[in-house]
């Protein structure tokens, strides 16, 4: 599996599946999320609500993952994914790192190849973004997954250079 770095907009990415950084409700929000369904219409929103209406009746937890379409976006599908919010008292790493795992199952299941992926639970839910980046790398890396591409799309240099830290570290 390749692993590549890009600092960019998760939504204009040509790849078969981005993955959301959503909120149990899957009726959207701020963030990546609210920029999804912006750029991607009302079809995915639809989707989503569907799934509230029939396997999800409690939301999607926190951990796990479920694909749509993208909509007008490039990519084919997007997979929405629930990250923890961050808590200095509780070590909730389990959680994260599920999400990319869950991901990259649903993507496998999917036949998706090539998975782009935004630092889940780096905005709004507060995780710091070295602690995310390590955590997301290790998590991809063990998942065993058929995908052949997974990029990380960060949304600022800085993010972009924890990312690259991470990387390094991990040799
Ligand atoms: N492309 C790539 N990365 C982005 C983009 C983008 N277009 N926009 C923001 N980021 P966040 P969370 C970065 O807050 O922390 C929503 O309301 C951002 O800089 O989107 O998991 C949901 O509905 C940050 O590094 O997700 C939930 O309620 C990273 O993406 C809640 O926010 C994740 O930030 C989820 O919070």
């Amino acid at each position: 599996m390749k692993l590549v770095l890009v600092e960019g907009d998760i939504t204009e990415q040509r790849v078969d599946a981005i993955v959301n950084a959503a909120n149990s409700s899957l009726m959207g929000g701020g963030g990546v999320d609210g920029a999804i369904h912006r750029r991607g219409g009302p079809e995915i929103l639809e989707e989503c609500r569907a799934l509230r209406a029939s396997r999800y009746g409690r939301g999607l937890p926190v951990g796990a993952a479920v694909a749509t379409t993208a909509g007008r976006l490039p990519a084919q599908w997007v997979i929405h994914t629930v990250g923890p919010v961050y808590s200095r008292s509780e070590d909730r790493s389990h959680l994260l790192a599920s999400c990319y795992r869950e991901s990259l199952h649903v993507a496998d299941s999917l036949g998706a190849s090539t998975v782009a992926f935004p630092a889940v639970s780096t905005g709004i839910y507060r995780w710091p973004m070295a602690d995310a980046a390590r955590i997301a790398l290790a998590a991809i890396r063990q998942a065993g997954s058929s995908v052949t591409e997974v990029r990380f799309v960060l949304f600022s240099p800085a993010a972009y250079a924890e990312f690259e830290q991470a990387l390094g570290d991990m040799g």
